[in-house]
């Protein structure tokens, strides 16, 4: 990535031209820092001395990351519930089962449920990840209620005293105010047995500012508690990260680069940011 390299060379190498701040502040913008974001480096990288560039970028794009905590809930004793959301086509069902496969090999025991209720296929695709990760798939019938799925699954989850429950749910833009309030009443049965941990929203990263926008209008309707950034094996370009904690104040908890259950790790900010600053 080393999306600063650049800057950095031009400002040790000497004269930097307005041709050249230019084309920094473009190559920022491009990797989906944003316009604004990337302005404020310039500025920054204008003001001080050349022997401090780094440290003071450096400074800056960490002060940008959540200061929330990256950890995912877990609670020794009960189950830990854990909401997938976000819009249409982002990667819930897919980083459901992925993050499941991510627990079990932490020694989790871990309980799926289908709450997305709207195609036949959507159960389906979660109850053939249920087969290929040896996990029960808790699923009502298509065009069911998804709020009873969630009912059934966390009895089943307390029942069988498993670690997590992962619940998927169905893709739903912010604008869809009956879905919202779907999500809101998903959330209310299960509350009314036992905690939601964590609402995972996941966004797309080849979507760039778009998924950004997206996700900040997503959140004010529901209380989310960290994000899974999607298909970074993909055309999405290395700032996204960057950008999103710092317009949503929400961590990064876990990152898709692929389509299989393996494809997929916790958020390492720290290897993240020496990777963009490292010259
Ligand atoms: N390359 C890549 N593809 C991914 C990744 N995550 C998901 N996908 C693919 O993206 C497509 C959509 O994934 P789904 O998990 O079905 O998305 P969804 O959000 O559940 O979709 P809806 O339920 O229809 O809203 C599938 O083809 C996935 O294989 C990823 O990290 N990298
Ligand atoms: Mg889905």
């Amino acid at each position: 990535m080393a999306l600063f390299s650049k800057l950095f060379s031009k400002i040790r190498g000497g004269a930097t031209s307005s041709a050249d701040w230019d084309e920094i502040e473009r190559s920022l913008i491009e990797s989906d820092l944003g316009a604004t974001n990337s302005a404020e480096i310039i500025s920054l990288a204008k003001k001080v001395r050349a022997e401090d560039i780094e440290s003071s970028v450096t400074a800056a794009l960490t002060n940008w990351l959540s200061t929330k905590s990256r950890a995912l809930s877990g609670n020794p004793g009960r189950v830990t519930t854990v909401l997938v959301v976000g819009v249409n086509g982002t990667g819930k069902t897919t980083s459901s089962a992925k993050l499941v496969s991510y627990l079990i090999s932490n020694d989790k025991s871990v309980l799926l449920a289908a709450a997305d209720t709207f195609r036949a296929a959507a159960i389906d695709q979660l109850q053939t990840w249920g087969e290929r990760l040896n996990v029960p798939v808790i699923a009502g019938k298509a065009d069911g209620d998804p709020a009873s799925v969630a009912f059934d699954a966390i009895a089943a989850a307390q029942k069988t005293n498993v670690d997590y429950l992962v619940v998927d749910t169905a893709g739903r833009l912010h604008t869809k105010s009956g879905l919202m309030d779907e999500l809101g009443k998903i959330r209310r049965v299960i509350e009314k047995v036992s905690p939601v941990d964590e609402v995972l929203l996941v966004v797309d990263a080849t979507t760039g500012q778009n998924g950004i926008a997206q996700a900040k209008t997503f959140i004010e309707s529901v209380a989310v508690t960290g994000l899974i950034l999607t298909k970074m094996d993909g055309s999405a370009k290395g700032g996204i990260a960057l950008a999103i904690e710092r317009e949503t104040g929400l961590p990064v908890k876990f990152v898709g680069t692929g389509e299989s259950a393996g494809d997929f790790a916790p958020f390492d900010s720290a290897s993240y940011l020496s990777g963009l600053l490292q010259a």
